[in-house]
């Protein structure tokens, strides 16, 4: 008795082998149709090719298994075949890790970010004045922070808001910039402002709102300056890493990636904050991820934990608004912290031994 279990035990093992082996042939053979179809850009499921096969294998199937079994354990097959094929088509992503192992490490103006050090990038919400931009850019260097943003192109969720000071602001960041030493960020919402930016500005953020504005995408990807990628208001990560591969597959290596607070049904927030984000972005693709906290909350009494979270998650830089006067600010004046505060924030973040300069 006991010699025979033994006996159908050895048969079962050389079966399993064999199907190891036809299991694996079958998976190479799906890798190459897996190429053909990344290279004409259709689907990978083809649920219609699964139907097929399933069809013609339980018409096929002279049991014991039942047809049920059978195409439970086909099943099984085509979805691991399935992620296979996705798995292939990531590792060939230009911003993938896969493909490039090594951090992507972008030079703005002599600040490294995406290496070992942190990056703290702050300013107005929009340029407004030079008085406003002089008054912030004093505190930042005062502070030792080097990197300076305020927007001049506004995407506001409604058209009669103010909409940004445009080209004039953007000479105005300029000037007070180069005045205090800064490099500058600003948000561009055009493709025709792309050679326009690199004029002006050091780093160009394209926005939440056009995270898959596909032609600015385009137009960023020509771009001789660093990009700065918000995600999308309700962008999945994957979206999010296919938008950077468009600027990255058009020349332009140097993208930042920024989780800026993702829309979900929480009140309390104006945004919810992904902080798994910045460890899944991290592992995924080679380029910097930063966070901004002011977008993400929309409040100013978290920003110090938050801040701490994204640095302990693995963050390369904190973005944060602040505003010589928030109450009278043009855009998002509940968010924007006052000097005190920001400079509060920051002894918070310098403490807390997260922030590596
Ligand atoms: C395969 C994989 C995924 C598709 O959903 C359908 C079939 C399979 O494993 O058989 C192969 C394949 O990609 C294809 O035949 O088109
Ligand atoms: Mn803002």
């Amino acid at each position: 008795m006991n010699a025979n279990l033994e006996e159908l035990r050895t048969k079962l093992d050389t079966v399993n082998k064999e199907l190891l082996r036809l299991l694996n042939e079958r998976a190479e053979v799906v890798q190459a149709i897996g190429e053909i179809k990344e290279k004409q850009g259709v689907p990978k499921f083809d649920p219609v090719r699964e139907r097929k096969m399933l069809d013609e294998l339980t018409a096929l199937n002279p049991g014991p298994f039942r047809d049920a079994s059978i195409k439970h354990i086909f099943k099984e097959i085509f979805k691991a075949s399935l992620n296979l094929q996705e798995e292939d088509h990531k590792r060939q992503l230009l911003v993938s890790r896969k493909k490039q192992p090594e951090n992507t490490i972008i030079d703005v103006k002599g600040n490294l970010i995406g290496g070992s050090a942190q990056v703290m990038i702050a300013g107005p919400c929009s340029v407004e004045s030079y008085e406003q931009l002089r008054t912030v850019a004093a505190a930042l260097k005062e502070a030792g922070i080097k990197v300076m943003r305020g927007g001049a192109f506004k995407p506001r969720t409604s058209p009669y808001d103010f909409q940004g000071l445009g080209v004039e602001g953007l000479k105005m960041l300029k000037e007070v910039a180069d005045e205090f030493g800064l490099a500058t960020i600003s948000e561009i919402v055009h493709p025709g402002h792309i050679e326009l930016a690199e004029q002006y500005i050091d780093v160009i953020q394209i926005g939440a709102r056009n995270m898959q504005n596909f032609e600015l995408l385009k137009a960023a990807g020509e771009a001789k300056i660093p990009v700065l990628l918000k995600r999308g208001i309700a962008a999945t990560l994957e979206e999010f890493v296919h938008a950077a591969e468009y600027i990255v597959v058009k020349g332009n290596t140097q993208v930042m990636l920024i989780e800026r607070g993702i829309r979900t049904y929480e009140k309390w927030t104006r945004n919810t904050l992904d902080i798994s984000a910045v460890p899944l972005l991290k592992q995924e693709t080679h380029l910097p991820v930063l966070v901004d906290v002011t977008h993400s909350t929309g409040r100013k009494d978290i920003l110090l934990p938050c801040a701490k979270a994204a640095l302990a998650a693995g963050a390369d830089g904190i973005m944060v608004e602040v505003h010589p006067d928030p109450q009278t600010a043009l855009s998002d004046a509940a968010q924007q912290l006052d000097i005190p505060q920001f400079q509060q924030l920051w002894e918070g973040m310098r403490n807390s031994g997260l922030f590596t300069e």
